[in-house]
């Protein structure tokens, strides 16, 4: 097999990561001896073990000798540094691995070429594919998180099939989507860090904001209550699982929830660049807007989104509140039928890729 066969193999691992990983890139390690391989592991969460220790903890008992015989691949420079967890240098030399294969060099000033230059001096042969960048790599999470200082930010809202949000009477019960669509919501609830509401949503549709359809973490519920109309009593600060974050005019606010204090009284640039920095200093590298149309309106205005999944239904309300429009310049990615629900994915025109 070709190392770079392999690599597309660490490749596959890195890419089962969701954004768990907050602001570390994914990465995924393979351990192969005379062309069988004898461990594998990905990096899951931030925190928590990397890639290569991962790898390494998978080898089976009677395979544990072959290691010094073995090479490590990995889709990432190993790293150098006691972060949040220790040096994966470390753990290669004390297990005697003895050839290092990766992809792509950490862009992490302290680790850049060190780790490589580490494990060199300590006698590893040490293999580098620099070119190699399959799309299972690319990670715009992490470049909108390093580059911009902001989360990647994913708008999601569903609308009746002539383009309201909701209808004018709201007394009435009413449903836009089906329960596959609701379920595959839940599914992508897991694999972000915070669902982004305005008050009026959680005043309106008193949501729990979980994952509860579909096995696996819970997204932080982040409010946005300038106008501080939020009593504390809301489904969200009592059955949730996780306590919200709550951006509010009011300090202290009487809730069970983090506060951070806001004084602009409208989501302008001001406000959603306070937002944003705090999203960035909770190391959130994926968020997603969920509504109203006040919010996701603001994030639209001011070109602030990376992708938006817009579901249609079937209903038709007649009257009600319009559901946001896209910018003309948006590019239809996908489109795909849900039952009797339409989604489409679309991302701004101009995209960087990273
Ligand atoms: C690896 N293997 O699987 C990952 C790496 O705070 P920590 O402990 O998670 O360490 C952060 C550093 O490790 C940082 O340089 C980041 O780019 C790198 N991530 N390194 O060897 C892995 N996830
Ligand atoms: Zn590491």
């Amino acid at each position: 097999m070709k190392n770079t066969d392999i690599l597309a193999r660490t490749a596959q691992l890195a890419h089962l990561a969701d954004s768990q990983v907050m602001d570390n890139p994914r990465v995924g390690a393979v351990l192969v001896h005379d062309g069988r391989v004898i461990g594998e592991g990905y990096h899951q969460r931030a925190g928590e073990a990397h890639a290569e220790v991962n790898c390494l903890a998978s080898v089976r008992e009677e395979d544990l000798p072959l290691i010094p015989e073995a090479t490590l691949f990995v889709s990432l420079e190993p790293c150098c540094i006691k972060g949040r967890t220790p040096a994966c240098t470390g753990l290669i030399l004390r297990e005697k691995v003895r050839k290092v294969v990766f992809a792509q060099r950490d862009t992490t000033d302290e680790v850049s070429g060190r780790g490589a230059a580490i494990l060199r001096e300590a006698g590893v042969r040490v293999k580098e594919y620099p070119d190699f960048t399959p799309t299972e790599l690319t990670n715009r999470n992490r470049m909108i998180f390093t580059t911009e200082q902001r989360p990647f930010i994913l708008l999601k809202y569903a609308r009746s099939a002539d383009g309201f949000l909701r209808p004018k009477d709201r007394s009435k019960k009413y449903w836009i989507t089906n329960d596959i669509s609701r379920r595959l919501v839940h599914r992508w609830r897991t694999a972000t860090n915070a669902v982004i509401v305005g008050a009026r949503t959680i005043i309106e549709d008193d949501p729990k904001l979980d994952s509860r359809f579909f096995p696996g973490p819970d997204p932080r519920p982040v409010i946005l209550d300038l106008h501080d109309r939020l009593s504390g009593r809301e489904k969200v600060f009592s059955d949730g699982r996780i306590r919200p974050l709550v951006f509010t005019g009011r300090r202290p606010a009487k809730m069970k929830a983090d506060t951070v204090e806001i004084k602009e009284k409208d989501l302008n640039k001001k406000a959603l660049k306070k937002i944003m920095r705090k999203l960035h200093e909770l190391k959130f590298s994926h968020v997603t807007v969920e509504g109203g149309a006040t919010t996701l309106e603001a994030f639209l205005s001011k070109g602030l989104w990376d992708e938006a999944r817009i579901f249609t239904g079937p209903a038709r309300f007649g009257h009600g509140l319009h559901a946001p429009t896209l910018p003309a310049s948006a590019r239809l990615l996908r489109s795909d039928r849900i039952g009797t629900d339409l989604l489409e994915v679309f991302q701004p025109s101009r995209v960087s890729e990273g």
